[in-house]
């Protein structure tokens, strides 16, 4: 039998273990893995690389409104070239509802613009925003049963919900069989801190980290599990980042409530004193909640060990460091009128495999547990994530020998700053593969704008490692 691709003798890294193998690739999906399985239309050399699925990134804003009314510096084709460029091959974005707007309005909106410029795989979480807006409850049941399986309401912003509406939204989540993912810090903690440190004049992007105290998550995440309790309905618990909101969910979990969640690296690899910088360089860094402690870094690997949290996303919130972007409101803005966020869906995939595959901290079979399977699993994505048979060909080769340090402006985004910038990992990704089609080859981008599909999720959180965690 011919395959249209054949990857020959590439190390094959899943959550479950790792094998030397070939893989055979037909019609877009991997037809079988072994050896010896015969002639192809195209074969790639992967001897002496890494082959894992393609990094499935559950978490990030391309082309969305944030909260202050400022535009992501990213398109769907950028932000997705980008992605491409360090591994990743599909990802959940947000449609983001407006004050007023009909929800399935804004899923129209996003839909037609993630199809005209998106490079790869790409589903969207519904964001509530407007809970009062016409037909919402008619429009979460139709998207749900149109293969939308995933909701975010935050507890802060301007687009917050109180209780009462986000439990509103769990029962209908429950009842239609989505995830619903939530942005939990306590918003009356946040306000009244930033009042106290505008009133002592500390605006700086360091006292952002003060503005948002660990308590401000610490009791949105307790409350937020217990309302998943109490609803029955399954959430994600979005960018942990401190040890007792960890500890929250893994007691939650112990007294079954159906809840997960997930950290991001930039949690894991920096710490709250990344924001003092000079002037307000700072800002580069600034993103909600804020980078904590070198403690809650610690307990935040343990907690991805233990499989409390169970998944890494890069929350890919991208502002360019000018006047489009975190200097909108001027070269000396204060902390509330920076926009919180930076780039990650290109340095996600490489810097959890300089730590996780490089430095061996919880091993390879974890690091696509974590960047791909789980997230593909927990979110139903169920064609992604895994390099098995009937899988899409979504696949990263690596070279694990490979040690790049990052430049000022080396990204393929759209934000012309590089957050990790003087970073050196070991370990990359040479060529990115997307339902069989090559689209990043050392280092050149060859995607194409559109070419990525929207991916139906029929049912959430199927696959039991979702329910049990990260494999050991
Ligand atoms: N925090 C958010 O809540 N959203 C986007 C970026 C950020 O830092
Ligand atoms: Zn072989
Ligand atoms: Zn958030
Ligand atoms: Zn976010």
């Amino acid at each position: 039998m011919s395959h249209d691709l054949m990857i020959r003798g590439g190390r094959v890294i899943t959550a479950d273990g790792q094998f030397t193998a070939d893989i055979a690739v037909s019609a877009g999906r991997i037809t079988a893995i072994g050896h010896g399985l015969g002639m192809a239309t195209e074969t790639i050399d992967a001897t002496g690389l890494m082959v894992t699925p393609g990094g499935v990134d559950p978490h990030c804003h391309i082309e969305q409104m944030s909260g202050m009314g400022l535009m992501n510096a990213d398109t769907f084709e950028t932000a997705t070239r980008s992605a491409a460029m360090g591994g990743t091959t599909s990802v959940i974005s947000f449609a983001a509802q407006g004050k007023g707007q009909r929800l399935s309005e804004a899923v129209a909106d996003y839909a037609a613009r993630a199809t005209r410029g998106a490079a790869i795989d790409h589903a969207f979480h519904l964001i509530v925003a407007d809970s009062a807006a016409p037909d919402l409850e008619a429009d979460l049941h139709s998207l749900i049963a149109a293969g939308h399986r995933s909701i975010k309401v935050f507890t802060t912003y301007n687009i917050g919900l109180g209780d009462a509406e986000i439990l509103r939204v769990l029962r209908i989540a429950r009842t239609a069989g989505a995830l619903t993912c939530i942005h939990a810090e306590n918003d009356a903690i946040i306000a009244e801190t930033r009042t106290r440190l505008l009133a002592k004049g500390r605006t700086r992007p360091i006292d952002h980290a003060a503005s948002r105290p660990r308590a401000a998550e610490i009791e949105a995440v307790a409350r937020m599990c217990r309302l998943a309790e109490l609803a029955q309905a399954p959430v994600m618990i979005f960018h942990v980042s401190t040890q007792e909101a960890a500890a929250e969910i893994r007691a939650a979990r112990a007294r079954g409530a159906p809840v997960w969640a997930e950290t991001c690296p930039h949690y894991l690899f920096q710490t709250e004193d990344i924001l003092d910088k000079p002037g307000i360089e700072g800002a580069k860094w600034m993103c909600s909640p804020p980078q904590r402690t070198a403690r809650d870094q610690a307990a935040l690997w343990q907690a991805l060990a233990l499989g409390d949290l169970q998944v890494v996303s890069s929350d890919h919130a991208p502002y360019r460091f000018d006047d489009t972007g975190k200097l909108s409101a001027g070269p000396d803005a204060p902390f509330p009128a920076i926009a919180n966020g930076m780039p990650g869906l290109e340095l996600r995939q490489p810097l959890m495999f300089e730590a996780m595959v490089s430095r061996r901290r919880l091993g390879p079979e974890s690091f696509v547990a974590l960047t791909a399977t789980l997230p593909a699993r927990l979110y139903g994505l169920d064609r992604k994530g895994d390099i098995a048979p009937g899988m899409d060909a979504d696949l990263v080769l690596w070279d694990p020998t490979r040690e790049v340090t990052y430049g000022a402006n080396d990204l393929h985004d759209n934000v012309g700053y590089n957050p990790a910038e003087g970073t050196t990992v070991r370990g990359w990704p040479v060529r990115t593969i997307l339902r069989g089609r090559t689209i990043m080859q050392d280092g050149t981008y060859l995607g194409q704008p559109g070419t990525g599909d929207w991916i139906a999720r029929p049912r959430i959180g199927t696959h039991p490692t979702a329910i049990t965690g990260v494999p050991t």
